[in-house]
């Protein structure tokens, strides 16, 4: 837990100038300010010490624990009577309003970029699939955790049918969710994750549609999230509207895999 207290919510210092700005007010507000992954405490940084430590951090856990290493899993008792909630908690995107209005029926998984059959899924048809449940505990880099119990199919299930090509090398999700607000100039700001395939075939990860037996609710995700045990909070994506398979990330956004990665997070959250 150590690591994530020190790397939690900042974002990364562009400039060495604004680093230096950023160092003094730090200095100034103390380590109260360190906290958060909300988009408020997006505001300064620690984060560019730790980004050459991620690469030997993942490669050393796969070293040690494996690709298949599982996270704990918990039991019944173990459930936390409110799962806690964070980040976006409500999508203010007019999509995805209309989305909730009609009780997602409308609403689709798109499956595309590098893969042999791009397909669409309904809610329907993605929980007829095979599902598997999971009692896992969710870490957020602001040093809360809550216990909960996910029902979902598997990514790797899902990826099955799409047929990846030789050529796709990471799994990006896109969120319904604009962190900046509605856009009004084109300004796209909404949440995004990625993880490699070897996260996306592991058995624990999950398109979840199910929290504590109930539909997912709208504040953790609503209609589907992805569950990535083995990974802190951020990587949790919620929202997930359309999978994209690439064969690298250096062309979405500010290039570095995820929202948050954008703004100084590691790539690589394992826990
Ligand atoms: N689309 C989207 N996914 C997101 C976020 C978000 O703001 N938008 N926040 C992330 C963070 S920082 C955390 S800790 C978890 C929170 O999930 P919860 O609200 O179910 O607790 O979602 C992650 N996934
Ligand atoms: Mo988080």
């Amino acid at each position: 837990m150590g690591r994530k207290l020190i790397s939690s919510g900042h974002a990364r210092p562009r400039t060495a100038s604004r680093r230096a700005a950023l160092r003094t007010a730090l200095a100034s507000v103390g380590t109260l300010a360190l906290a958060g992954c909300d988009r408020l405490s997006n505001n300064a940084g620690f984060v560019d010490v730790l980004t050459s430590a991620q690469d030997l951090s993942r490669v050393a856990q796969r070293a040690v624990a494996g690709r298949n290493a599982m996270a704990q899993e918990f039991s019944p008792a173990d459930v936390a009577a409110h799962f806690r909630t964070n980040g976006t908690l409500m999508p203010v995107d007019a999509d995805y309003q209309a989305l909730l209005r009609g009780g997602f029926t409308d609403w689709k998984l798109q499956v595309g970029g590098l893969v042999e059959a791009p397909a669409e899924f309904t809610l329907a048809q993605l929980r007829a699939m095979p599902s598997r449940t999971q009692i896992t505990r969710h870490d957020c880099v602001e040093g809360w955790s809550s216990i909960g119990k996910w029902k979902g199919v598997q990514l790797s299930h899902v990826l099955a049918q799409v047929r990846p090509l030789a050529s796709a090398r990471f799994v990006v999700f896109r969120c319904a969710d604009s962190m900046d607000g509605p856009s009004l100039d084109g300004h796209d700001s909404r949440y995004y994750e990625s993880i490699d395939l070897d996260e996306a075939h592991h058995v624990q990860t999950l398109l979840a549609y199910e929290l504590n037996d109930q539909p997912l609710p709208v504040a953790n995700g609503a209609p589907l999230r992805a569950r990535v045990e083995r990974q802190l909070g951020y990587k949790q994506a919620k929202y997930v509207m359309r999978i994209e398979l690439v064969d690298s990330f250096a062309k979405i956004r500010d290039g570095n895999g995820g929202y948050w990665e954008d703004q100084g997070y590691e790539w690589y959250a394992g826990i």
